[in-house]
């Protein structure tokens, strides 16, 4: 297993629009290994594959406590969306440091392939259907700050990479 390093807003491959797996096979689950690595190392409960630079339609989640109830989500579609919305705070290992609120589906109902190529329905509603719908937006080169005003966006950027110019020069 590898830990893979993460995209950081506001590197440009965030917005590329990722294409379905052709085929659920070893090299593919090399990468959700690698992908569940990554994700638990950096304390989240998401991931898309958009975020390591792997533009296919890849999502692992764990949003259980004892981080013991992965989710593998392969070219997921979502099947229904609750008339209900809610506002909640989000963040993202690609934007760290920045949490603001964004509105939601309160609950989803998710079509996708597992790690073994089988076909599966999953209902969520929680932390879980956030998620579901913030790691989805990465896969088509949407990060949530991009639901945020130009003027908090433009802040944050600003800030972002001002901190990762320090970094490189450290
Ligand atoms: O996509 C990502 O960068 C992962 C992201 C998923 C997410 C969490 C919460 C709302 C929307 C999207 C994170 O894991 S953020 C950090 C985190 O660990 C966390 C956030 C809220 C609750 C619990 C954990
Ligand atoms: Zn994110």
């Amino acid at each position: 297993m590898a830990l893979l390093p993460i995209l950081r807003y506001p590197d440009p491959r965030l917005h590329k629009v990722a294409q379905p797996v052709a085929q659920v096979d070893a090299r593919i689950r090399q990468q959700i290994a690698d992908m569940f690595e990554t994700m638990y190392d950096a304390n989240g409960v998401g991931l898309a594959a958009t975020q390591v630079d792997f533009h296919e339609r890849l999502i692992v989640i764990d949003v259980s406590q004892e981080r013991n109830q992965p989710i593998v989500l392969i070219n997921p579609e979502l099947t229904w969306t609750s008339e209900e919305t809610q506002i909640n705070e989000e963040g993202c290992l690609s934007v760290p440091g920045i949490y603001d609120g964004v509105e939601r589906h309160s609950a989803v109902k998710v079509r996708a392939l597992d790690e073994n190529g089988t076909s599966r329905e999953i209902e969520a509603d929680g932390l879980l259907a956030i998620c579901i719908q913030h790691e989805m937006d990465h896969l088509m080169g949407k990060v949530f700050v991009e639901y945020l005003s130009p003027l908090k966006r433009g802040r944050i950027k600003t800030k972002l990479l001002k901190q990762q110019k320090q970094a490189a020069q450290a």
